[in-house]
């Protein structure tokens, strides 16, 4: 079976992380070969990328900036990583891409959908995920996951923003899903884990025998 491209997706402390590494075990137990990984980041130069986006002590960053150091990372993401991987026959499972560039610069920060548009056709030339799994929940849940894990000090500038910021980022997220159904699965990210889980195998499921 050709490799897939498989993307996680929600608001911070949604379970991607945790959903991503049940999708790993899942695809490897069927013998597929996976490839786990992360936006930004996930190759070294993009990594490094990811922590000057995402440094709480370092100079300002404006929307639009921040918009091309999302994209710088995920230029070099698609070009050493996900696309090699991709013609090896391997199945690449990403903890975020494009989506959460449209949610939270688009939606969060403001900036133009056009421009993101753009950016993300230059970088990605055509390269799109077969299947996303989107961890829906309230923003409250969400960021009560994030402080029972890291307790109240913010980790990275995303953390510092209000509750309205991250609304916002949830109603992008589910407008995208709705705009693609057949490759965005909405996840009841609110239930307990093994609820979860059984709603991602099923997509996955779907996905393997070519339903999804
Ligand atoms: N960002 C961007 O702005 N634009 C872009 O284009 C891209 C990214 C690609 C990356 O930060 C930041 O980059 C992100 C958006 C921005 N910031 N925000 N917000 P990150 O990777 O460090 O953070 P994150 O992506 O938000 O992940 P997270 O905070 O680690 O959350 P998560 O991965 O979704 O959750 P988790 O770690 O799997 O689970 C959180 C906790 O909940 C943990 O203790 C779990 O054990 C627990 N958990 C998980 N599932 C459940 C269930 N079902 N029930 C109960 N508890 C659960």
């Amino acid at each position: 079976m050709a490799g897939r491209f498989i993307t996680l997706e929600g608001i911070e402390g949604a379970g991607k992380s945790t959903a991503a590494r049940f999708v790993r075990e899942w695809l490897s137990a069927r013998g597929l070969t996976v490839c786990l990984t992360r936006e930004p980041g996930g190759t070294p130069l993009a990594e490094r990328v990811r922590q000057l986006v995402l440094d709480r002590q370092g100079e300002a960053i404006t929307p639009v900036t921040e918009t091309l150091l999302m994209f710088a990372a995920r230029g070099l993401h698609v070009q050493n990583l996900i696309r090699p991987a991709l013609a090896r026959g391997e199945w690449v499972v990403c903890d975020r891409f494009t989506d959460a560039t449209r949610a939270y610069q688009g939606a969060g920060r403001g900036v133009s959908l056009a421009l993101i548009d753009q950016l993300a056709s230059a970088v990605q030339e055509g390269l799109q995920p077969d299947c996303t799994l989107l961890l829906d929940l309230p923003v409250a849940a969400g960021l009560e996951r994030v402080r029972m894990r890291s307790g109240s000090v913010p980790s990275d500038r995303f953390e510092e923003e209000p509750a309205q910021f991250f609304e916002r980022v949830r109603a992008a997220y589910l407008d995208i899903a709705r705009a693609a159904p057949a490759r965005v699965r909405i996840i009841d990210a609110s239930r307990p884990l093994e609820a979860v889980q059984e709603q991602i195998a099923r997509a996955l499921e779907a996905l393997c025998s070519g339903t999804a």
